[in-house]
């Protein structure tokens, strides 16, 4: 990949990795040999740890095969690496945005979940999302005339290009219009009641996500929907971030006057294995999330070039919306 300016794309042969996460030998050399005891528990050298004040005192690890890229862009640190297990992995600022090996469950169900939820979508916003993979998903439907995306990264939509050819896939859709730049920005000029749906597929909200997650953003999103339009956004973990979804829920209450529902997947590689989603409507005909009425099931294979549906059906659909009762409590409360 080519070095650029300003937001540098460099191969990993011209940068050292991340001390602070990732340690590929110890003095003694490569470890890949030996047996480590069952209860080593320290960083493990070759493997890649993900570190963050957002889940402190624990890290998930995966086994580093090959580092295959890591740059700098205006945003953020960015990364790839081939996983013993996992497949390719693309990480973002030290946090797993994805594996070869269960995006699907992520992407299927931020994806699905809202544009199952009404009848023919027409006009589609992707606000995040520059792997291409929630785009890869929004084609399966053919009802959708129009599929924008506001990204701000270029990096992660060009690294997705190269190493990830199956999910970046989305943008070869004739549908898709890609705007490089600030999601929220690209919200207030967006003219009232565009969107039947908007589909946020963010990272955490440390970084360049964060005002994604806050009540302007909503207020923002809402205007853009049509009457009865639909909002899907990624909403973090119950068992790591209640605090964070209960403030999410309270504001999607105040702001989406149709319908607020919280509903979760689980997502191996993602922190305590588990990521939600908040689904509102706006005021307008009433959506019930909680049962699909524009099932994909059996039209998603038509493109021969896309793989089937690995992860979402209209089962899991309404699965998703049971919570268990501590989380329950919580957002039935607010
Ligand atoms: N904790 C990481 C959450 C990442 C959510 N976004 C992933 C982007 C995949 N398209």
């Amino acid at each position: 990949m080519a070095a650029q300016e300003g937001g540098a794309l460099a191969t990993v042969e011209e940068h050292g990795f991340p001390a602070t996460y990732m340690s590929m030998e110890t003095e003694g050399g490569n470890n890949d040999d030996k047996e480590l005891p069952i209860y080593e528990s320290s960083v493990i050298p070759g493997w890649f740890s993900e570190i963050s004040p957002m889940w402190p005192g624990e890290a998930h690890s995966l086994k580093v095969e090959k580092m295959l890229f890591q740059g700098k862009s205006d945003y953020q640190d960015v990364m790839v690496f081939q996983s013993s297990t996992y497949g390719k992995v693309l990480v973002l600022d030290g946090v797993i945005q994805l594996t070869e090996r269960d995006e699907c469950a992520y992407q299927e169900m931020i994806t699905h979940l809202p544009l199952c939820s009404i009848l023919n979508p027409k006009k589609v916003l992707v606000i995040g999302g520059g792997d291409g993979g929630v785009l890869r998903e929004v084609s399966r439907h053919s009802s959708v005339e129009r599929i924008d995306i506001c990204e701000i990264d270029k990096m992660v939509v060009d690294v997705s290009k190269e190493f990830f050819p199956h999910i970046a896939v989305g943008y070869e859709d004739p549908r898709v219009t890609l705007n490089i730049g600030d999601g929220v920005a690209f919200l207030k000029a967006v003219p009232e009641e565009t969107y039947d749906a908007i589909i946020v597929d963010s990272s955490d909200p440390i970084g360049p996500a964060q005002e994604l997650f806050e009540k302007p953003f909503f207020e923002s999103v809402a205007k853009a929907l049509r009457p009865g339009g639909v909002v899907c956004t990624q909403a973090e973990s119950i068992w790591l971030h209640m605090q964070i979804i209960e403030d999410i829920v309270a504001n999607c209450r105040q702001v989406f006057k149709g319908s607020v529902n919280y509903a979760w997947t689980t997502v191996p590689t993602y922190p305590s294995g588990v990521i939600g989603f908040m689904l509102c409507s706006t005021e307008g005909p009433h959506v019930d999330f909680k049962h699909p009425v524009n099932p994909i099931d059996a039209t998603c294979c038509h493109n021969k070039e896309k793989q089937p549906l690995k992860f979402y059906n209209s089962e899991i659909h309404s699965a998703a919306f049971c919570l268990p009762s501590f989380a329950k409590r919580v957002i039935d409360s607010k």
